[in-house]
């Protein structure tokens, strides 16, 4: 098929049923049978993949592990090697940046090309949809499929429509037509939850929302009803970035000396939750898996990941992940901690316009600090609150790195470190899609005077001495007036 000259050619790409394809792959001996995968049938974790097989049953992604096996007692429960779907990844991406200079990732299984102006070295975008499926096939032995749009919104829809194993091309023309009839549901980050909004004022289609009242699509949606209806219409101007394509955003903490307190060990944690919090809220990304890394003296290293019940960006999330991790699957305080990190990986496409209850809580929260914070600097604000208020239990409050902070004066652009730490962000992106979220080749400075400065001890004396008040202190008091 031609694509017109000089029309945005947009692919999407996403494996089918990535982590069980891989499974099946791997172990001929599972194919054709439901495949769960994510743990023991009867852990306490939440599936990770389903196999289509098992997706007949009612299986689905970020499900109770439980809840599985209910529904699909037959089915095969296995463990997450995210390893080996790392590795996998690294040959799929590898396939796609052979179409493409502009691949962005939008995590391990999937990416937009841009292959606009592409019809005389590949033979259009279309061609180049059935050679990348065939070359997936060939060389991963699995199936993808592929949506061809005219901009990224619609290729991502597109790609989803007809999974597994499809191809669904959208030429420019089509986009109305085919956008139309579409459920309200399917639109990134709508999900049922905001479909419900949005049905409940008797939207249920693209056409539907396309058309409605602005004023009234605002007293339903807030905010986002501009855009919502904008991207309703299929117009969505948004480049494939292949630089902003990022697989995880981290931090990590090397504490001085050796660290067996849990006060002082979970203290870090909600620093680290904190940090990585705030980026993923700037950036506007939601994370669907958050990995702990603890390192015990002398150098063993441990990381531990969880899928979150619903994709997060909030502090609280984070962190209540973390800590269960941290109590749950690791040997806790009870050996001498060195290091710890927080990682947050698996982005959407898309943030979330409707976010499950308990998360929209947090964030309307965490958006009241983030605000605070870019108006006064960073370290205006603690982060205590975030763990008395949220769902992963008791904070320790006003002595030390955890308790409510005050400012030391300036700003700096992170939230503040544990003190008597050093510590490193690390954004993983497109070139290291295959590494650890940890990856210590993408680190990069934290910045933040706060965090380098802070190898003061905590001691109490140090804590009792007269203080200057900070910018924000004193701008908090004349606003107090
Ligand atoms: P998806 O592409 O969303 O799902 P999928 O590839 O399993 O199935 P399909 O695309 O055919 O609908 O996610 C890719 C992988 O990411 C998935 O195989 C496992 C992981 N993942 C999680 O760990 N938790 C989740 O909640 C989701 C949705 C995915
Ligand atoms: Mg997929
Ligand atoms: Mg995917």
């Amino acid at each position: 098929m031609e694509w017109p000259a000089g029309e945005r050619a947009v692919l999407h790409v996403d494996m089918d049923a990535f982590y069980a394809s891989v499974e099946q792959r791997d172990r001929p001996e599972l194919r054709g049978l439901p495949v769960v995968v994510g743990g023991p049938k009867d852990a306490r974790g939440v599936v990770s993949a389903a196999s289509y097989e098992a997706r007949a049953f009612g299986v689905r992604s970020a499900m109770p592990l439980r809840t599985a096996a209910r529904l699909c007692p037959r089915a095969v429960f296995v463990p997450v090697r995210m390893d080996r779907y790392l590795e996998v990844s690294r040959g799929v991406f590898a396939i796609l940046d052979r179409f493409s200079p502009l691949v962005e990732a939008l995590s391990v299984d999937e990416a937009f090309l841009d292959l606009t102006g592409c019809e005389r070295l590949l033979g259009g975008p279309v061609a180049a949809a059935r050679a990348i499926r065939d070359a997936v096939r060939a060389e991963c032995g699995l199936t993808c499929s592929v949506g061809v749009a005219p901009n990224k919104f619609v290729a991502k829809i597109a790609s989803d429509l007809e999974k597994p194993d499809a191809l669904v091309v959208v030429p420019p023309g089509a986009v109305t037509a085919f956008l139309a009839p579409l459920p309200v549901e399917r639109m990134w980050g709508v999900g049922p939850r905001g479909g419900g909004t949005l049905r409940a004022i008797g939207i249920r289609t693209f056409a539907d929302l396309a058309a409605a009242d602005p004023a009234r699509l605002r007293r339903a949606v807030g905010a986002h009803a501009g855009a919502l209806a904008a991207l309703a219409r299929g117009s969505d101007a948004r480049p494939v970035v292949p630089d902003s394509s990022r697989k995880s955003v981290g931090a990590e903490t090397t504490f001085p000396e050796d660290v067996s307190d849990p006060d002082a060990l979970r203290e870090t944690l909600v620093l680290l939750a904190d940090r990585v919090g705030t980026r993923l809220r700037r950036d506007g990304l939601d994370a669907r898996c958050v990995t702990l890394k603890v390192r015990y003296a002398p150098f063993r290293t441990i990381t531990r990941r969880a899928t979150l019940e619903a994709p997060a960006s909030s502090t609280g999330a984070l962190l209540g992940a973390a800590w269960r991790l941290f109590r749950e699957r690791t040997p806790g305080a009870r050996e001498p901690v060195r290091l710890l990190g927080i990682a947050a990986s698996d982005f959407l496409a898309q943030p979330l316009l409707f976010a499950p209850r308990e998360e929209a809580r947090a964030r309307r929260v965490d958006d009241a600090v983030d605000a605070v914070r870019r108006r006064f600097g960073t370290a205006a604000l603690g982060r205590g609150s975030v763990v008395a208020s949220g769902a992963v239990g008791r904070a320790k409050r006003g002595s030390g790195s955890g308790g409510a902070r005050r400012a030391p004066s300036g700003a700096s652009p992170e939230p503040p470190c544990p003190r008597n730490a050093s510590s490193s962000s690390s954004v993983s992106s497109a070139p290291s899609r295959a590494s650890s979220p940890f990856s210590s080749s993408c680190s990069v400075p934290s910045g933040g005077p706060t965090c380098r400065a802070s190898r003061r001890p905590s001691s109490a004396s140090s804590r009792s001495r007269p203080r200057r008040w900070s910018a924000a202190e004193r701008a908090a008091r004349s606003a107090g007036r």
